[in-house]
């Protein structure tokens, strides 16, 4: 416990902490609300944030899009050499910072950890991409003339994350949106509010020590219904990346269209595993395990369906069923234990009313499915992992519920059947398929395999790298975040074209003589 407090104490945390940031300067207004911070771990209090208000939304506003006029002359390797040294300071404070990601959202510490290296991975990877800004030079159809494109910065961007990753994701938003030569604006979930104040800590030091300007990154921590809606209808934020429920993300994608800006969506995903009769059950069962029941079920990636033939599910299920009962669950920061809690008591209820609704549609619980109580478990958002039985087309499997709820849908014939029972929700982020058979492999990540935006042979659904481009079709919004070309969000591109002869051909063979 005293350990505890020395890790937020060593982070900046104080006993309350101002909600806005514009880098070095925390803003102070009047008449803001207070958000008491309660661990799910022990329902213990680690501080309290004075929400922003709508002056100390304007502020920071207006700070983005001052320091944006100088940041985006910056060149693009210098400004990477700044995201370099961010990595550098979390390289630094990962053990304090992957703690306090434990202690506010309750992941396990080997989670919380991993979480900040997901944040170091990226800024690694942003600084080589600073070097890597390409356009592409195309052949002109008109003599003595270039043709060719550019990525420019594209000014300031609105970040909103979500309690289950509250800082890699802005790290993959913001790290990425530096390089680009964008200023950011950064609205955290305010059920984690402590571990965003402690990154923008660290941040100030940097730009403290490199004589950045003031509003490079800000922070702005209130209500969604506030804070949040003045960030979607601010028409000097042309970006806003947003991860949510898909609720939310409807609500933003049609504010934000409205005044024709740009989104970038992570929104619900309603992941599931393929288990053919030609799987390694070796590799499947502790990935469906792990992807199942990480995070508590509270990523968007874990796996919430398990397709699995007739033939083996009696197997699969019953070895599930057993791994299930030996899972540990408790304290996220006893490493021996492999389950933490749901991030509050209402996502403790949510789950049981999920289970009380499949019990009504039919489906059975095989394994867990109480709230625990007694020694340990008093914050009340301790549950324990379920496996059940359903069928794909319950109400209750269409929809994300987010806790570990593992639903084993059978199928019969040949994978095709599988896959349209995959394919079979309104949601596309990330799915799994578990054979050792090419042509199985192969069909399901071909064109009329697997609908989602991630696909995997032999692995689970979850704990995707930084590298690959991360984001879901349909319901799950679109967006494509982290590595590959996601970079491309974050600028505008300019295509130009450049005459260097005497005369001046039109296009298309057009004539037009004065
Ligand atoms: C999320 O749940 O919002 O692939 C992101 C994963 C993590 C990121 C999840 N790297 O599970």
């Amino acid at each position: 416990r005293e350990d505890d407090m020395d890790i937020l104490d060593t982070l900046g945390i104080r006993e309350k902490n101002q909600g806005a940031s514009t880098g070095t300067r925390w803003l102070r207004s009047e008449g803001h609300d207070v958000l008491e911070v309660v661990s799910p771990i022990d329902g213990r209090r680690l501080a309290a944030v004075d929400l922003a208000s709508e002056q100390d939304y304007r502020e920071c506003a207006a700070a983005a899009r001052e320091a944006f006029r100088s940041w985006r002359l910056v060149p693009a390797p210098k400004r990477g050499e700044i995201v370099r040294r961010i990595g550098e300071a979390l390289r630094a404070r990962k053990q304090a910072l992957g703690t306090l990601v434990s202690l506010e959202m309750g992941k396990s510490l080997q989670e919380g950890l991993g979480e900040v290296q997901e944040m170091i991975d990226i800024c690694d990877f942003a600084v080589g991409q600073s070097r890597q800004l390409y356009g592409v030079t195309m052949a002109s159809e008109r003599p003595e003339h270039r043709l060719y494109e550019q990525y420019h910065p594209l000014g300031v961007v609105g970040i909103v994350t979500a309690f289950n990753f509250p800082v890699a994701v802005w790290a993959w938003n913001a790290m990425l949106a530096a390089i680009c030569g964008d200023t950011c604006l950064w609205k955290p979930s305010s059920r984690t509010p402590l571990t965003a104040i402690a990154v923008q800590h660290i941040l100030a030091e940097v730009v403290a020590a490199n004589d950045l300007p003031e509003g490079l990154f800000n922070l702005v921590i209130g209500r969604g219904g506030t804070i949040g809606e003045l960030l979607l209808h601010d028409r000097h934020v042309p970006l806003i990346s947003f991860t949510g429920s898909t609720r939310a993300g409807r609500r933003v994608a049609a504010t934000v269209a409205a005044r024709l800006g740009r989104t970038i969506l992570e929104l619900g995903g309603n992941n599931a595993i393929i288990v053919t009769p030609h799987a390694n059950l070796e590799l499947a069962v502790p990935a469906i395990v792990f992807s199942a029941v990480g995070t508590a079920g509270q990523r968007c990636t874990t796996t919430r369906r398990l397709i699995v033939h007739q033939s083996i599910a009696d197997r699969v299920t019953a070895a599930l069923v057993k791994a299930y009962r030996s899972l540990r669950i408790g304290s996220p920061l006893d490493e021996r234990n492999h389950v933490g809690p749901l991030i509050d008591r209402r996502a403790a209820a949510a789950y049981l009313d999920a289970l009380q609704t499949l019990r009504s549609q039919g489906g059975s619980v095989l394994c867990g499915g109480r709230v625990l109580a007694g020694p340990g478990y008093e914050s009340g958002c301790y549950v324990e992992p379920v496996v059940a039985t359903a069928a794909n087309d319950f109400p209750i499997v269409q929809q994300e519920t987010f806790a570990p709820i593992l639903y084993v849908i059978k199928y019969s014939g040949a994978v095709d059947n599988a896959i349209a029972l995959h394919n079979a929700v309104p949601q596309g982020l990330s799915s799994a398929i578990f054979t050792d058979n090419l042509r199985e492999a192969e069909i399901f990540l071909a064109a009329a395999g697997s609908d989602c935006g991630i696909a995997n042979v032999n692995i689970g659904t979850s704990g995707a790298e930084i590298g690959g481009a991360f984001g879901g079709e349909k319901e799950t919004g679109g967006g494509r975040e982290s590595g590959s070309d996601a970079w491309k969000g974050y600028m505008r591109r300019q295509t130009n074209t450049i005459n260097h002869g005497t005369a001046l051909p039109l296009a298309q063979g057009i004539r037009f003589e004065l």
